[in-house]
């Protein structure tokens, strides 16, 4: 038993690392956002808000909630990290079309208002524009958009 014991516990060491990698792998289509998140960014097609809710859902994520800097920092450089992708306008899982001026993400939270997520004095078109999308052309800020305009997705999910 002296000489097994260690063998064993070595073997279950392994067994628990191998399971721990496996399950922190994100699966196709995301990559890695962090320790806990998957990303899944389509360049390619642009969807209207509500299309785009569902291309998240049918893989098994939701469109892109931003709750605090650190998700807002990460998401920005994962947009800004390739040419095809750091120029685009990218829906956010945000709407006020329920009760007008009353952000609201996909998952029923609060929507943080001003710096540093919305651009300068935005929202500001009322009842025309209840979507919102990270602004390709001034840093990725946040402004308010009609929900039937098309843009690109950008998914998230948990591990
Ligand atoms: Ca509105």
């Amino acid at each position: 038993m002296k000489v097994l014991a260690p063998i064993i516990f070595t073997a279950l060491v392994s067994l628990s690392t191998a399971a721990s990698v496996r399950s922190n792998e994100c699966p196709y289509p995301y990559k890695t956002l962090d320790d806990s998140r998957c990303i899944f960014l389509d360049a390619y097609v642009t969807y209207t808000w509500q299309d785009a809710v569902d291309l998240c859902k049918s893989h098994g994520g939701q469109l892109l909630v931003i709750e605090d800097c650190e998700t807002f920092a990460l998401v920005y450089d994962f947009i800004r990290s390739q040419e095809v992708t750091k120029a685009k306008h990218y829906w956010l899982g945000a709407t006020d079309e329920v009760n007008e001026g009353t952000w609201k993400f996909v998952n029923n939270r609060a929507v943080p208002m001003g710096v540093p997520f919305w651009g300068a004095k935005e929202p500001n078109s009322g009842t025309s524009a209840n979507c919102a999308i990270l602004h390709g052309s001034n840093n990725h800020y946040w402004y308010d958009i009609p929900c039937t305009n098309k843009y690109n997705p950008i998914c998230l999910k948990n591990y």
